[in-house]
């Protein structure tokens, strides 16, 4: 299998991956959102493995089973809540990048990224689809020996679109 990065739009929790990512909280016990929609198509299970993980902290990311979804595993990591400042982004990138970490160390080869912190968090779409797609770039680069799918789940046409353009306009500044 290559390295592939797809940019579809979809339910993150319908997938048929082996671990999807969820834009929890740090208390990593639910909440609105995709987080909301995981742990309802996960069932009751996921939230009892949950209480034991001693929540998680902004930038990080944790793994539990997938349960009643096809994904085997979910990396839970938490997204900064958008203020403006640097370390946003910094933080932001350390969410893709220890996800990916976190899976590679499980053996994992695919896996699905909604757009974290986009959102209740506030993030703008734009900036946060740039961090997330040159995140994920880097982290391929960085480990070319281990093949992994990186799937992007947009939750509407819209995100989508936003995705897709920023995709070229990232190639067009690689290339140069
Ligand atoms: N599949 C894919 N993407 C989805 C889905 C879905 N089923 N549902 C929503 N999205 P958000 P955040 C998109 O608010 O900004 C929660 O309460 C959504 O359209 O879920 O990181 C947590 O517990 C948006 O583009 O996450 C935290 O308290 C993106 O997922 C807080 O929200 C992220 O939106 C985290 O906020």
């Amino acid at each position: 299998m290559e390295n592939i990065i797809k940019i579809i739009t979809s339910d993150i929790t319908q997938l048929d991956v082996e671990c999807i990512v969820n834009a929890a909280n740090n208390s990593l016990l639910g909440g609105g959102g995709v987080d909301g929609a995981i742990h309802r198509a996960a069932g009751p299970e996921l939230l009892v493995e949950c209480r034991t993980l001693n929540g998680c902290k902004t930038g990080e990311a944790k793994i539990t089973k997938g349960y009643n979804m096809k994904a085997n595993y979910v990396i839970h990591t938490v997204g900064p809540v958008y203020t403006g400042v640097e370390n946003d982004a910094k933080i932001l990138r350390l969410c893709y990048w220890n996800s990916l970490e976190l899976a590679m160390k499980n053996s994992i080869h695919s896996i699905a990224f909604p757009a974290i912190s986009t959102g209740a968090y506030g993030y703008p779409l734009k900036e946060a689809t740039e961090i997330a797609l040159s995140t994920v770039v880097d982290w391929i680069e960085t480990n070319l020996d281990y093949k992994m799918k990186i799937i992007f789940a947009c939750f509407s046409d819209e995100t989508t679109k936003v995705y897709n353009e920023t995709w070229i306009l990232f190639q067009n500044i690689k290339k140069t």
